[in-house]
């Protein structure tokens, strides 16, 4: 196994970002080969379980109560709605299943307790489950694993620098502790964030330096075009270039080399040629289904050919670790063996 490097400088990654594209895609392409196998990406389900009127006012988010967007408020679903929706997505071939909820934090309240279920109930089905929540604190952390949370999303979305600009109700800091809550707790970290917000190139590079010197890499880096939506502060951004999510994936992928990267929002205005060679750069998961938490992804049909055209497989749930929740597993043979 390759070494893998925490002490990245802000030059370093800077040099790796404006390297000639194509040199990038080479290098990233190279470390990809060198972690994973690249006929296989993995297939995740966002489900919006609390959708709208959210008290934050990240700008770019069309779940903020305070900017008039068409987004239909919704309070949670029940229990039953979401498992019956993660087995559809399972049927569907999603072998990992994400949980949104347009909250600024946890709360310890029915709402949560609820939201216990819903993981319980997922990784009985045999998904990864993963839950986007908000901040989170330690305890909460704790009760999310004992429920067979497999991941926590909990994006740092742009750079110290730039976040003040986007977001004004909580700090860089809470961010950053929310995720140490989630490390502490042995739950896998998925932190990534969104190009196209108006920040700098530098402010491209700063963000991963800070998710590529965090003590222990996330094991998922969602990558995430914003999609301007009316009604927010950045409606009227310019569409982000296919050339710079290349440019993030692939010097995620340099930096982080053994995390999975998500080809995350924005993927709905790619064509199979633009994905491609966000695969070659090193992304190795996507969000299938419709529809994201609000706004349009690409069909199903589309991503079924998008992959037969690409050779490539879904990768199989919990191929990094244990099913949440099972001490160990052995087969009945073994256990014999083993008198147990
Ligand atoms: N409320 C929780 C939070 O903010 O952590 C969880 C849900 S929030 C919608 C999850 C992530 O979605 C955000 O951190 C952001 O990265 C992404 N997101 C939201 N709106 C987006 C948009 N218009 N374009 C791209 N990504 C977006
Ligand atoms: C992530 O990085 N992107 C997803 C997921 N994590 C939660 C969310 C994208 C949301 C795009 C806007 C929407 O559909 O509301
Ligand atoms: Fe709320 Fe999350 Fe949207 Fe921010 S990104 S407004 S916290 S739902």
């Amino acid at each position: 196994m390759a070494y893998i490097k925490f002490d990245w400088t802000r030059e370093e990654i800077h040099e790796i970002y404006h390297q000639p594209m194509l040199d990038l895609i080479y290098r990233a392409a190279t470390v990809h080969r060198a972690h994973h196998d690249p006929q296989e990406v993995q297939v995740c389900t966002l489900l919006s379980v609390k959708t709208g009127g959210c008290p934050e006012d990240c700008a770019y988010c069309p779940q903020a109560a305070r900017y008039h967007t068409d987004v239909k408020v919704h309070k949670l679903l029940s229990v039953d709605e979401v498992i019956q929706a993660a087995q559809n997505a399972k049927e569907a071939g999603s072998t990992r299943f994400c949980m949104g909820a347009a909250w600024r934090e946890v709360r310890d309240n029915r709402d949560f307790d609820k939201v216990l279920q819903m993981v319980k109930g997922v990784n009985a089905l045999d998904m990864e489950v993963c839950c986007t929540l908000g901040m989170l604190s330690d305890e909460q952390a704790q009760k999310l694993k004992e429920a067979g949370l497999y991941a926590y999303n909990h994006n740092l979305d742009t750079s110290e620098e730039h976040y003040e600009e986007i977001i004004s109700t909580r700090t860089y800091d809470d961010r950053l502790d929310t995720l140490e809550h989630v490390r502490n707790n042995k739950l896998r970290v998925c932190s990534g964030g969104i190009i196209g917000l108006g920040e700098t190139v530098q402010d491209r590079v700063d963000m991963i330096h800070t998710l590529a010197t965090l003590p222990e890499h996330p094991e998922s880096v969602p990558v995430n075009a914003l999609v301007p939506v009316e009604g927010t502060p950045l409606e009227d951004q310019p569409l982000v270039p296919v050339w710079d999510m290349i440019r993030m994936i692939a010097t995620a992928r340099i930096t982080m080399p053994t995390a999975m990267v998500r080809l995350s929002a924005g993927r709905v205005r790619m064509s199979f040629e633009e994905q491609a060679l966000c695969f070659m750069a090193g992304a190795n998961s996507i969000f299938a289904g419709d529809k994201l938490l609000t706004t349009p992804n690409p069909e199903e049909d589309q991503d079924k050919q998008l992959f037969q055209t690409l050779n490539i497989r879904p990768r199989a749930a919990f191929k990094d670790g244990d099913k949440p929740g099972v001490e160990f597993q052995v087969t009945p043979e073994a256990a014999k063996e083993m008198g147990i």
